[in-house]
């Protein structure tokens, strides 16, 4: 697995997973239309390497993640349920019974040891220091026509929190105001967010570093819906199978990780707002203008010769649907800990994570699937969920066409279907008020008597194994006189 970027760009270029563009392309709307381009293509297309941007002569990349191949290579595993599988055990570590048992714990025991990022004294991030450096030496995209600028898409913005200086680590995106200014979009369920509500009842400035182009596991930690107050570096230290390594900032009291290429330091001012938008979001729409915080740039430090990372969205599939599914899998044996009867869980693409949140379940009792609704509503970023819809453990929730049976013969619409008010997505545009509005859970179980389902349920209709053996036989002679 690889710790850097560039060494994981020549990695996937080698297994023809990448593809370099030796043509000049515009940072101005074009690199986003090819980029689009490439995450419609089937499977999602490459990464793309665009060598020559227009102006510039620093390599942007983009489309890094867009494949499920490419994100389980970033994560360093065959596949994601075996990063689901080891969070489990690591989760359910049991107090050993025997020395054989204490023996076979210890490679978990040391996983966790890795946990902890670790500071080292000199990294590649900080080669060149400029307490005079400036946005417009990088080559950030505009990406949509309507967008209100350039925007830095795939930031790891870096705060702590002022009292409790726990460390928040996500990906929010950041309008490009001037070379030293831009917005700071970090919406107000986020973890960041809550730091400076901290800083502004403290009338505190609030210090922010942002680093551009770290390692790929970083890159993922990012965007993962980490519980409020555990460190994002923390499950970047277990993926990567290593301490991740940090390195002191030059002009704020934070640290960066060495493995990226660009970090940006500097500050949010208590009570300062400024209109941020609109932006071609990944829910396939603009998002409109708001009044968000600012980041103003007090230094800027990087490699020598630097790579842009950087992430388009737009309609799905777009490369966030695979960072998405990356945290589907990875959270679902965390969230089965508070909600065991979880048996699977599933984020289309076209639901944009959470528009369309499909669960089943292993129905235990009346009530059960309303139960999960609740439950979901309730957990972290999992609050966001608009659509819910529960399902039986018989049903593949990752088959949205099996889904969508289920629920056309599963659902007496005025007795399953649960509303409720809460908050949503800051992204939300169909709500009255912004953040704020309806939720519907749609209970696609099969329904028992004790929840006052009377008449028979039929059941669903499978051959007998026999006769399926026997098929299979004459199928396979069909298919061969074909
Ligand atoms: C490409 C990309 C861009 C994102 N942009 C934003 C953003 O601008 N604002 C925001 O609040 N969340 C954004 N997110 C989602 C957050 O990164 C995500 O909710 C993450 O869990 C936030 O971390 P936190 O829980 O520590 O706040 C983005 C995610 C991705 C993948
Ligand atoms: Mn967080």
């Amino acid at each position: 697995m690889h710790h850097e970027l560039t060494d994981f760009l020549t990695d996937l270029d080698k297994r023809g997973m990448l593809a370099r563009v030796r043509e000049q392309v515009s940072p101005d709307l074009e690199i986003a239309a090819v980029t689009d381009r490439a995450c419609k293509s089937p499977g999602g297309g490459p990464a793309l390497v665009f060598e020559r941007p227009t102006g510039f002569d620093m390599p942007v990349a983009t489309n890094v993640f867009g494949s499920l191949e490419r994100m389980c290579l970033a994560l360093g595993v065959d596949s994601l349920d075996q990063v689901a599988k080891e969070i489990d055990e690591l989760m359910t570590l049991r107090m050993p019974a025997g020395i054989i048992d204490a023996v076979k714990m210890l490679p978990m025991m040391g996983r966790l040891s890795d946990l902890m990022p670790k500071t080292v004294k000199n990294a590649p991030c900080q080669e060149v220091v400029r307490k005079d450096g400036t946005l417009d030496e990088f080559p950030i995209l505009k990406c949509w026509p309507g967008d209100g600028g350039r925007y830095i898409t795939f930031p790891l913005v870096i705060t702590k929190d002022p009292e409790t200086r726990v460390r928040n680590v996500g990906a929010y995106r950041m309008q490009v105001y001037d070379g030293r200014t831009t917005g700071m979009h970090w919406q107000r369920h986020k973890g960041s967010a809550q730091h400076y509500r901290v800083a502004e009842r403290l009338g505190r400035r609030l210090e922010v570093a942002v680093a551009l182009s770290p390692g790929p596991v970083l890159a993922y930690a990012a965007t993962a819906p980490m519980p409020e107050g555990l460190d994002e570096l923390l499950l970047a230290g277990f993926l990567s199978r290593q301490r991740i390594e940090l390195v002191k900032a030059v002009t704020v009291d934070l640290e960066v990780p060495a493995s990226a290429h660009i970090v940006l330091e500097g500050y949010v001012e208590p009570g300062e707002r400024r209109r941020e938008g609109p932006f071609g979001d990944h829910t396939g729409f603009y998002s409109l203008a708001e009044d968000f915080p600012v980041f103003h740039i007090q230094c800027i430090t990087r490699r020598r010769h630097p790579t842009y990372l950087t992430t388009v969205v737009g309609i799905p599939p777009q490369e966030d649907v695979y960072l998405g599914k990356a945290s589907e899998r990875i959270f679902l044996p965390m969230i089965r800990k508070t909600i065991p009867e979880i048996v699977d869980m599933h984020f289309p693409a076209e639901g944009i994570f959470h528009n369309l949140v499909i669960v089943s379940i292993d129905k235990r009792y009346p009530g059960h699937a309303r139960k999960i609704m609740s439950a979901f509503w309730g957990l972290g970023q999992l609050m966001f969920s608009k659509i819910i819809v529960v399902v039986d453990k018989n049903v593949n929730v990752q088959d949205v066409r099996e889904v969508a049976w289920i629920v056309g013969t599963h659902v007496d619409p005025e007795r399953d279907i649960q509303f409720t008010r809460g908050p949503l997505d800051d992204l939300e545009n169909a709500s009255d008020w912004p953040a704020y509005g309806s939720k519907m859970g749609v209970d696609a179980t099969r329904k028992w008597a004790s929840e006052g389902f009377s008449r028979e349920w039929p059941d669903r209709i499978v051959t007998t194994e026999a006769a399926g053996r026997r098929a299979l036989q004459i199928w396979d002679s069909i298919r061969d006189r074909r």
